[in-house]
């Protein structure tokens, strides 16, 4: 069976696409080429790269800071963090409102993604949303499994960044799911700016073609 002949669901899982971002302690601490390797070395595909500083705008784009429910969630985690380490959030936020505090984390976000350069990437492979994930590691550095990116290359928590009121610095961003994908590579990349050409390898890793 050729490739074309392939059933566009299944095509469509083989050449899925998935939005990363190396973020700005990722760039600083001279870790593109490792990420890009291991992304590489796994399979799949890089199929749009840029480095840039991002605006403000863009990243109040990026996380969906106008979805009140996002932003109760990102509350709660918070909370979560002081309840988790016997903290009163009170004392180093000014509040126990989830809403506020989910505010006060969106903002950290904001100054974290500003500060520097990102290098973002479209990533084209077999179920590549979740392979990039699984790469990425747990969200909370001191939780993500070593091997992965966060966990051999980061080492944060959010006990300590929330007190300090910054931003975790886990190093890398992943679209956690198909809607988020597709969002996110629309935010940052134009139809015009994906590449398409074929990996020397990938008839032997995912074809009958061997
Ligand atoms: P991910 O970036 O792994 O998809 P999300 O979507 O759960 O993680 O969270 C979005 C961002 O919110 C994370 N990248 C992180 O910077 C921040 N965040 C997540 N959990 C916490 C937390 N418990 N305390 C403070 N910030 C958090």
């Amino acid at each position: 069976m050729s490739e074309k002949k392939l059933d566009p669901r299944i095509q469509a899982i083989k050449t899925q696409h998935t939005f990363c971002m190396i973020k700005p302690d990722g760039v600083k601490r001279g870790l593109v080429g490792e990420i890009i390797r291991r992304i590489e070395t796994a399979g799949l595909k890089v199929v749009a790269l840029k480095m840039m500083t991002a605006d403000e705008e863009q990243i109040r784009k990026h996380y969906p800071m106008s979805d009140q429910a996002w932003v109760d969630r990102l509350g709660d985690k918070g909370l979560g963090t002081f309840e988790e380490y016997d903290l009163d959030p009170v004392e180093f936020l000014g509040t126990s409102d989830r809403s506020q505090i989910g505010r006060q984390v969106a903002e950290t976000l904001v100054g974290y993604m500003t500060s520097g350069p990102v290098v973002c990437m479209v990533i084209e492979g077999v179920q590549a949303i979740d392979m990039i994930r699984k790469l990425a590691g747990h969200t909370l550095p001191f939780k993500a499994e070593m091997g992965t990116i966060r966990g051999d290359f980061s080492v944060d928590s959010p006990g300590v960044a929330n007190v300090e009121g910054r931003a975790i610095h886990n190093l890398f961003h992943a679209s956690e799911n198909p809607v988020e994908a597709a969002n996110e590579v629309a935010l940052w990349f134009s139809e015009a700016d994906k590449q398409k050409y074929f990996r020397i390898d990938e008839t032997l890793m995912y074809s009958k073609h061997y």
